[in-house]
Parts: C-alpha cells; structure tokens; sequence
C-alpha cells in the first residue's frame, strides 16, 4: 500500500473497496467510482459507438488529491464497463494532478486536452489515446501553453472548452481576473500544441449581486462550455439560430458555488450576452457539467453531484461524489435550456404501479399540513423513477413526499419533500426541495434549494429520480438535484396539496435496478 501524507488516507485499498460496496447510501444507478473519491465528468463523448465518461478520480481515497483520470464505457449510456485509469500524475507539469478537460478527435486521433497540475497552479496538457482510448501517451510539448496571459492578475486558470472552426482549434480556458470577475480566455492552434491567445471571450462581473445569490457570478469561471444550443454549428452564420450558450461553473476562493449559463451568440473573438440563468436549482449538487453531441445529434450533459456530508464521513464511507444520470439538453421556446434524463435510463424500470388520477383538497388552513400527507399505496422504496403529471388551481401547494420512515406510532420522522407551488397572484410557479426532515444526522447539509418554473396554465411534468442519497428532480424541464442522507434507510413515498387543489392526472412510478453487479476495482 502506497503510504500518502494526507489526514484521512489510512485505509487499506481492499477496505476502501468493501467499505464503499457496503454503504447503503451508495447509488445504484448512478455512475459512481469503483471506491473513493470522484468528481467532474472530464471528456464525455461517443467515439465509434461507444459513450465514454472519464472523470476526476482519486482512487486512494475519499478524498480530493493527486487526481487522476477514471475511464468508463458504454454502448447505452446506462450500464458502464470500468476502463483501466486513462491518465496519472506523473513527473512534469501534471505532477500534483491531471485535472478537469476535454477530448476531441484530432484527424481520427482521439486527444485529451486537460489541466496539468503543479504545485498549486494548473497549465494546459495534452495526451494522444490508442484507437481504442485506452491508452494514453502524454505529449513532449506538455505545457502546451506556458503560463496564463501576461498582464492580468487572475484568480485562477484551468478546464478547457476545445472546438474546431474552420480550419482551425479553438479553445477557452476558465479563469478570473481580480477585481472584475470571472471569464474564459480564448486561444487558437492549428495543431492543438501551439497555442495563439486572441484575449477574454467574456469578463463577468463579481461585484453585481449578491455573493450569497443563487445566481452570483463567481470570482473565477471553472469547466467552460460553449455550443449552440439548437441545431447548427457554432460561428456559423446565426440571424435565426437558437441561442449560444456559455456554461460555467462559478467558483469563489475554494468555493465550488453552482452552475450557471449566459445565452447570447458567439460571434467573432467574443460573446455577446443576452440573460444569466440558473442551470440546476440544487447549485453545488450539479457542478462543473459537461456536454457532448452524441451520433444521434442529441446533446448529452453530465454533471458531477457533489455530497452534503462531512469530509470524515465521506472518508469513513470510503467513497464520494455520484455522476449524474446523463440529460438531454434542449433549446427551450422561451430561449432558455430544457432538460430531461435519456430516455436510455427507462430500460432500468420494473414494478410498474399506476395511481389513478384524482383530486387534491388542500387543508383550510394553509400550510397545516407539516409534511406531504399519507402514504401512496403501492409505492416506495429507495430506488424510484417517478412520473406524474399535475394541473395546479391558483394558490396551490402540491407535496411530494421521499425516502420517509415513520415511527412506531405512524409519526414521519425522516422524510425529503419535493413542492410544487403556484401563487395565486403571479404565474410563476416553484419547485422546491425540502431536506429539513430528510436526516436525523444533525451533520448533513440540510439547506432548502428552489428555483422557478414555467407553467401554461397550471400544468406540471414532473420527473423525480431516488437514488438512495441521489436525487434528481425535473419540473417542466426545469432541474433540481440535490443529496439526502436518510438514516433509517426508509422508503415511504406520499402525495398531498397542503395548500388549495389540483388534479393529479398521472402518476406512473418504477422500481429501478442496479447498474453494477460484483466487485470493482481501484484500477480496472
Ligand atoms: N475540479 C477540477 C478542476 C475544476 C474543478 C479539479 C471543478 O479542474 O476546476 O478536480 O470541480
């Protein structure tokens, strides 16, 4: 066993692997590691039939140190084969970590280009796959680019956004520059190695808002990612394209804060700004997102969900960090993005149960009712594909009810709620996710998170993920993901309006099965 001077690698391999295995909080069909800690998704994309994720990986331990680069495969998007670990650090400029990038295919070669660490800065690196992206040979120029623009004092400077336009690469780098905000630098290669810098495709600005805001800027822009969003192809010609999008993921001084995205049209050297949104109303529990066109032409997103939980109990767990399911992402009407699970995921449903559509009265009193109500019949458990469909009446407050335990008197003692509200003076309707009940562990982050929804008329599709301590919540396209840590490992789910009425007019629930099945190892 490699000795590692860090507070909490002191579990054997074996043990990290066993201990992982045996947490009941574990997911079981998200993508997770095969034992400690993972987070961003790093070069998503399909290459000759086969999806391939890579992600920040270190295998030592639940822990975020020297990262390497896991490898995973898949013909469906669903079930993933481990892959040998695809990149390490190794003497050089990625000596203390191979962090977060991109692959792109370089005239049939496929090429990561990735943030070498060193110390404590990160540089642009390069690395050349085999044909069969299993094994990667790091490139002699590696840093390809030598140190951040001079003249700038930046906050920080690493992930990559590669694209090919024209006859030419073109690549951002996430950054910030002090005092004003955050941004991407861009550059220019005609043979991914030698890099021209052109100059900020866009400099946000960190002293607008609130730093607590749910949609504050950042200080410093990590794992950038620009495309259009619609159909068509970036820079090209745009009168009536869908919108440009820049993801971005706002970080401040250590603080991984939450995704957010600008739509706007990329045009030329810069990026014309039209609206800032939210991209997930859980924040930090859909970080550092990564996206790809599939060979359907589907764009596919991935994002890495962070844990609520403590740095001990992660380490005791002997794991961290879920993926998330990957999202089909689309050019909403109103020029913002929509987003769904793929379809592919279906394929995991069984125990189909249908609720009967029917009417929800609300208590007189508003807000009398402290959790969801009583139990659905026919329906519980922790690994749960939810579908309903609902109309909400003006005033409305429809509970969903989660991963609930009740005590020996009935009493709910553990549950996550999931509220859909519409106020009665406004259209705007919220999605809601409430943890204050979803741990008895007093150390779980517990903070409520919401965001607004579209609504025609009062009508809601709402998608609802359990995964054990997983959850992904999608209204109206709108998403939500968040982690829960029950305690009692309970499985109750409930539906009630605790405020005016609506109509349930579809509920399809499924059981969903285990992606992974043996065990896994630290290096496949
Ligand atoms: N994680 C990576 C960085 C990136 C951050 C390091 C985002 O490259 O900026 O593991 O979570």
């Amino acid at each position: 066993m490699t000795e590692l001077f860090h507070p909490f690698a002191t579990v054997p391999q074996d043990e990290l692997v066993a201990r992982a295995g045996a947490d009941p909080l574990r997911p079981r069909f998200h993508f997770v590691s095969p034992a400690g800690w993972l987070n961003d998704p790093n070069g998503v994309t399909q290459w000759s039939g086969t999806y391939h994720l890579f992600y920040q990986y270190n295998p030592t331990g639940a822990f975020h140190h020297r990262i390497h680069w896991g490898h995973a495969t898949s013909t469906d998007l669903v079930n993933w084969i481990d892959e040998p670990v695809a990149l390490s650090p190794s003497e050089g400029p990625d000596a203390d970590g191979c962090w977060s990038g991109v692959l792109v295919n370089d005239a049939g070669t496929p090429t990561l280009v990735y943030s070498g660490r060193h110390g404590d800065r990160e540089l642009p690196c390069v690395a050349m796959g085999s044909p069969d992206l299993r094994t990667w040979t790091k490139a002699p120029e590696n840093p390809v680019i030598a140190a951040p623009p001079a003249g700038v004092e930046i906050t920080a400077y690493r992930d990559h956004c590669v694209w090919r336009e024209g006859t030419v690469w073109r690549q951002l780098v996430g950054s910030g520059i002090r005092g004003r905000g955050g941004t991407a630098f861009l550059y220019e290669s005609e043979d991914l190695r030698s890099w021209n810098y052109v100059g900020p495709l866009l400099i946000g600005d960190a002293s607008t808002g609130d730093p607590g805001a749910a949609d504050w800027q950042g200080t410093m822009w990590e794992c950038v990612d620009l495309f259009r969003s619609g159909s068509g192809t970036l820079g090209s010609p745009s009168e009536r394209a869908a919108p440009d999008v820049l993801v971005f993921s706002a970080w401040n001084d250590g603080d991984t804060r939450h995704p957010l995205y600008w739509t706007g049209r990329y045009a030329g050297d810069s990026f014309e700004p039209a609206k800032l949104h939210r991209l997930d109303y859980g924040g930090r529990y859909f970080y550092a997102p990564q996206s790809f066109v599939d060979e359907s032409g589907r764009r596919v997103m991935f994002g890495w969900m962070q844990e609520g939980r403590s740095d001990a109990a992660m380490a005791e767990a002997g794991w961290s960090g879920v993926m998330s399911l990957p999202r089909l992402t689309t050019a909403a009407p109103d020029g913002t993005l929509n987003f769904a699970p793929m379809p592919e995921i279906e394929q995991l449903r069984y125990g189909h149960v249908q609720l009967q559509p029917r009417v929800l009265v609300g208590p007189e009193t508003a807000g009398s009712v402290p959790g969801s109500g009583s139990a659905v019949p026919g329906i519980a458990g922790n690994q749960l594909d939810l579908e309903l469909e609902l109309q909400l009446a003006p005033g409305a407050v429809v509970r969903l009810g989660l991963l609930g335990s009740e005590d020996e008197h009935g009493n709910v003692i553990e549950e996550t709620i999931v509220e859909l509200a519409l106020p009665v003076d406004s259209p705007a309707a919220t999605l809601r996710l409430d943890r204050n009940r979803s741990s008895l562990d007093p150390t779980v982050d517990a903070e409520e998170k919401s965001g607004p929804v579209p609504t025609a008329e009062g009508r809601f599709s709402l998608r609802v993920l359990v995964d054990r301590s997983a959850v992904e919540i999608f209204a109206n396209g709108k998403p939500l993901t968040a982690r829960v840590y029950p305690t009692l490992g309970g499985g109750r789910v409930s539906l009630a309006a605790a405020a005016g009425s609506a109509r349930l007019l579809r509920f399809d629930a499924w059981t969903m099965r285990d992606i992974f099945g043996g065990t896994r190892t630290l290096f496949p």
